[in-house]
């Protein structure tokens, strides 16, 4: 089974402007629409949409609990989360203009989760992973929620020998690479505060983060992605896709790669699936929605290719 766990869940509030969205003027609402939230409930949309059983796991605040609920029931989301008490699952704004020329994010904190819930969640994290699981972490951890309580979390994992997945960022990736889960998904800048780039090109800082993560995948946005594993890294370009709102890719990414590894595909055929459904994602107006039969008609212009040497061009 695969488990996602998202700690701070969110309501994605999607606006759509009349016109262009302008700094310093005003701006009109031309549309809103609600859609799910939090990348660990993206990752398991993805997993759903894939044919992969999951179940996501985490918090839900009772205060517009019902809100979420029927996004998750309308996006086919099996869940298992934990409520808590007085607090209001956070609203993540996501404005795209009429020409949807990509999307800007501004993301609600979240609620505080209590030490009850926090032990409810270790308990039934105790109770259902096994060794052939996987447990994916993905988004924000909530407010004043500690490092010592994610650790807590992945420990879980390790102890049932589950395969670990997290895209975290900030001090949260930091303790993930220390505690060497199996899959981290930095972007440009994490890879940079993970490891300084003065030395080191971004082949030689993945080659030493994979020494201890099996799977690492740097995600350059629309320039692509680069992948190691087992001391091989892989560049892979992308397809040129228009871009309407790339809110929501980073998750496609992360749950397609994972339904192609959990059914044991080729690296080179996980890698071309999750590349072309989060191109595909790019291309869709809400924040989690992406076409497999869009995406698989791209397969043919995506280019991955196994690095030689020292250099980290792709020719
Ligand atoms: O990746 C997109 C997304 O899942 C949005 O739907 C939004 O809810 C946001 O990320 C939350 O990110 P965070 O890192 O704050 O958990």
């Amino acid at each position: 089974m695969i488990y996602t766990v998202t700690l701070n869940p969110a309501i994605d509030r999607l606006i759509q402007t009349n016109g262009l969205l302008m700094k310093k003027r005003t701006n009109r609402v031309k549309t809103i629409e609600y859609d799910l939230g939090g990348k660990g409930f993206h990752v398991s949309y993805t997993l759903s949409k894939l044919g992969m059983e999951n179940i996501a796991l985490g918090f839900i605040g009772s205060e517009n609990q019902q809100q979420m609920e029927e996004i998750l029931q309308e996006k086919k989301v099996t869940h298992q989360l934990i409520v808590e008490k007085y607090a209001f699952t956070r609203e993540c704004i996501v404005l795209i203009d009429e020409e949807s020329q990509g999307s800007t994010m501004v993301t609600g904190n979240g609620f505080q989760v209590s030490r009850d819930n926090h032990e409810k969640l270790i308990s039934q994290l105790k109770k259902l992973l096994q060794q052939d699981d996987m447990l994916v972490l993905a988004g924000s951890l909530p407010p004043n929620y500690t490092l010592k309580q994610l650790e807590e979390i992945i420990d879980v994992g390790k102890v049932a020998g589950s395969f670990i997945a997290c895209d975290l960022s900030g001090d949260a990736l930091k303790l993930a690479v220390k505690m060497q889960v199996n899959f981290i998904k930095p972007n440009q800048f994490e890879l940079e505060e993970l490891l300084p780039p003065e030395k080191n090109s971004i082949k030689n800082r993945l080659l030493a983060l994979n020494e201890k993560i099996p799977y690492v995948v740097a995600s350059l946005g629309k320039e692509g992605s680069y992948v190691a594993h087992t001391g091989e890294i892989y560049r892979v370009i992308p397809p040129m896709i228009r871009e309407v709102n790339d809110t929501g890719a980073g998750d496609v990414f992360v749950g397609s790669f994972l339904a192609q590894l959990a059914q044991k595909a080729k690296l080179e055929t996980a890698i071309a699936y999750a590349t072309v459904c989060s191109a595909s994602k790019v291309t869709k107006r809400n924040c989690t929605d992406f076409d497999l039969m869009q995406a698989e008609q791209m397969l043919p212009m995506i280019k991955i290719k196994k690095l030689e040497g020292k250099s980290d061009a792709i020719s």
